[in-house]
């Protein structure tokens, strides 16, 4: 069995907070929000971080990118110049990544928020 949180999270093992989910990814309320919104979208296969993404991940890493955009407005990210969200990997030590499972954070709602991660 896995060990790693966002795995067990995928797996259902341990719960969250789920707004979207299909074969490949899973995306769910971060437990410490930065934000009035702030959602991680995760692939449910173990990928540690964007260090280790080559083109060989280009399918489903671009199916992933080009989900966010819906997802976000979906859970209160307003649309159009005046709205958006920011979409952030951290990615190892120096990236301040702090659970090894590649995520990434959709951080918007109206301001104002600081910016934390
Ligand atoms: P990062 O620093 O990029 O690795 O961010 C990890 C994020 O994961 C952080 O914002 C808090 C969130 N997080 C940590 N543990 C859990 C958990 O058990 N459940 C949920 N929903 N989020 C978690």
């Amino acid at each position: 069995m896995s060990t790693c949180l966002f795995c067990k999270i995928a797996a259902g093992e341990i719960p969250s907070k789920k707004v979207f989910e299909n074969e490949e990814m899973l995306v769910f309320h971060d437990i410490n929000p930065a934000a009035p919104v702030h959602l991680l979208v995760i692939p449910k296969h173990h990928v540690t971080s964007m260090q280790d993404i080559t083109e060989a991940d280009a399918g489903w890493l671009g199916r992933m990118m080009a989900a966010i955009p819906k997802i976000a407005a979906d859970n209160g990210c307003r649309p159009g110049p005046d709205g958006g969200f920011r979409v952030v990997a951290n990615s190892g030590a120096d990236g301040g990544q702090e659970v090894g499972h590649l995520h990434f954070h959709i951080i918007g709602g109206p301001r104002p928020w600081a910016q934390r991660v």
